[in-house]
């Protein structure tokens, strides 16, 4: 039996080589990758968090367990890439927000946008207003994806939102977010986007919802 207990410690431990195999047998097993994603890697990943919360680790091994899950997801990647679209749902601009360095969240949206269809333009991280707008209106994005896992982030997602809101785009473009940091509240209240999700599945029925192919 594929040990799910043994994958979510080592992406806790930051045992990144440990994880792709660990991995690869849950696979071998006929489990999901969504399963392992969402039911066990995405679990460790907020255990991380609890512990770097009641400072039992530290910003090195917050990062090392990084590493690992992003070790374990380079192994499932190309069977979620498997199905996709070709892009025929239109295009996305996706980043994190101004000052935000997390990805993992972000790129995981990112896969499964695109295996779902979508085409993805992807601004990486630290990415200020001005790029988002830049990026939709080059590509002819119908939709726009704020990544933020940091509180300090939230006036930069108000005011990404704003800039695209108020640019030439308003009207032709739709603005979703997500990621830790964000309630439903803020962003649809405060922000004024057009959607919400709390995970990249929701991501993605979002995303359809959002440009009506849903
Ligand atoms: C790994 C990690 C890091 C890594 C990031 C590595 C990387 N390449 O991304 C490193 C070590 C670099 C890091 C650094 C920091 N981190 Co950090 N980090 C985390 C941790 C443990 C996990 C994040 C993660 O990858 N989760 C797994 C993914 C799959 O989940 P997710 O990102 O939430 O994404 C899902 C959904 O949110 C959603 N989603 C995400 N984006 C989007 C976008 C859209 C459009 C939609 C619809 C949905 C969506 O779908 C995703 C998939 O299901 C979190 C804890 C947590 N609970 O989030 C802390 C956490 C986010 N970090 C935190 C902090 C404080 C920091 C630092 C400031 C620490 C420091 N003192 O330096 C720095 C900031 C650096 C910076 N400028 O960005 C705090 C933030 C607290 C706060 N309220 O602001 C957290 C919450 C930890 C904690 N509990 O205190 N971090």
């Amino acid at each position: 039996m594929a040990d799910l207990i043994a994958l979510q410690e080592a992406i806790i431990k930051g045992k990144r080589n440990d994880v792709p195999g660990l991995v690869q047998a849950a696979l071998d097993e006929g489990m999901s990758p969504q399963t392992i994603i969402n039911e066990h890697m995405i679990l460790a990943m907020k255990e991380v968090g609890q512990r770097f919360e009641q400072k039992k680790i530290f910003v090195p091994e917050m990062m090392i367990a990084a590493r690992a899950m992003q070790a374990g997801l380079e192994v499932i990647k190309p069977l979620i890439g498997q199905g996709g679209a070709g892009g025929g749902l239109g295009t996305v601009v996706m980043g994190t927000v101004f000052g935000d360095l997390h990805d993992i969240g972000k790129n995981l949206v990112i896969l499964m946008l695109e295996s779902s269809g979508f085409k993805v333009v992807n601004l990486g991280e630290n990415v200020p207003a001005a790029k988002f707008v830049e990026a939709a209106r080059e590509h002819q994005a119908k939709l726009v994806g704020l990544s933020s896992l940091l509180t300090t982030g939230d006036p930069y997602v108000k005011a990404t939102v704003a800039a695209l809101k108020e640019s030439d785009l308003s009207g032709k473009v739709k603005v979703m977010c997500g990621g830790a940091a964000l309630t439903p509240r803020f962003v649809l209240e405060e922000c004024q986007a057009d959607g919400y999700a709390p995970d990249a599945v929701a991501a993605v029925r979002l995303a359809k919802d959002l440009l009506g192919f849903a």
